[in-house]
């Protein structure tokens, strides 16, 4: 860091966007550990996750937030709300947009939610995949999004190779409030493992799947047993929208959930550091997407403030 930050700091870092951005990509890259899921298709977030990043001089506590989008379904409606709670209990918020396009109609939604908070923190307006667009139509590009919110500080960075992420850690610790740590140092996020697994093995279904088939997935743990020398044992569900998309989930012969397992036992391993043996079975819950107990029960339920 280049400037010192005169006492400890500490605060809650909200990093909100249009899907597919790279909000959860930037956390982990600025955790230096894959604890969210990632992929190339949008609404991979479905839930707050916080990632703890606990430095000598101060404590960053992010929170990943899934895409702010038009929603299509109760579950959307959810994901959106989410992501509002996160607006509202940020003391510093890094908006991530897409340097390689335009700004769209999902953008100026969020624009507009910014510029109507009634406690606005501070806004840090990244312009993600840098390394996507041309050079000379940078400053372009940078005006287009600087004139949706011209309140916000504005920076260029590439959040999947690490490029100009560390000077906007350095910009948003100044803006961190002076205060203790809020967690241990060693905590460094509000998942259990199993959660991470449930979002790995999603993650998994959205790289092999097509279409919507994938965003209608929900993944249930049922088991998650430690077996000492030999790794852990874990069981889990897929469930699916419908009966034709248990087919194509599960594959001929089942070639297709294998292919899923296989992805998701090895982000797994390489997630919890051991060995895993992962079980996979696929159930249908028609049309759970719109079922409030349906998503309340796979725990996609706001927490009552
Ligand atoms: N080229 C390039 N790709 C990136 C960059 N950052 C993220 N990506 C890719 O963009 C895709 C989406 O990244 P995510 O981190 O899942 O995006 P997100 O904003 O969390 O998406 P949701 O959870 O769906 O809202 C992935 O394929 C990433 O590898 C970047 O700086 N450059
Ligand atoms: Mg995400």
């Amino acid at each position: 860091m280049s400037e010192p930050l005169n006492g400890y700091r500490a605060g809650y870092v909200a990093l909100v966007g249009r899907p597919n951005v790279g909000k959860s990509t930037l956390m982990n890259y600025l955790l230096g550990q894959k604890i969210a899921a990632v992929s190339p298709r949008p609404q991979t977030t479905r839930q707050r996750q916080l990632g703890i990043l606990t430095l000598d001089n101060a404590q960053a506590i992010f929170m990943d937030t899934p895409g702010l989008h038009i929603p299509a379904h109760k579950l959307g409606e959810y994901m959106n709300l989410v992501a509002e709670d996160a607006l509202r209990e940020a003391d510093i918020i890094v908006w991530l947009v897409e340097a390689n396009s335009l700004p769209t109609d999902e953008d100026r939604l969020i624009a507009e939610k910014l510029r109507t908070l009634v406690h606005p923190p501070p806004v840090l307006l990244a312009l993600n995949k840098m390394d996507l667009l041309p050079a000379e139509e940078l400053s372009e590009r940078m005006a287009d999004y600087h004139a949706l919110l011209p309140g916000a500080e504005i920076m260029t960075i590439s959040a999947v190779n690490g490029v100009n992420c560390d000077e906007l850690l350095a910009g948003l610790l100044r803006h961190l409030p002076m205060g203790e740590p809020f967690f241990n140092a060693d905590q460094l996020t509000d998942f259990y493992e199993r959660d991470i697994a449930a979002d790995l093995i999603r993650e998994a279904a959205l790289l092999h799947l097509r279409e919507e088939i994938p965003h209608g997935t929900a993944v249930r743990i049922d088991e998650y047993t430690e077996r000492g020398e030999s790794g852990a044992f874990i069981s889990a569900t897929i469930f699916v929208e419908r009966d034709s998309h248990k087919a194509i989930v599960i594959g001929k012969g089942g070639e297709m959930l294998k292919r899923i397992g296989v992805t998701a036992r090895r982000e797994i391993e390489a997630m919890s550091g051991r060995r895993v043996y992962l079980e996979l079975r696929v159930k249908v819950n028609k049309n759970w997407r719109n079922k409030p107990d349906a998503l309340r029960w796979l725990g996609y339920a706001r927490l009552k403030k």
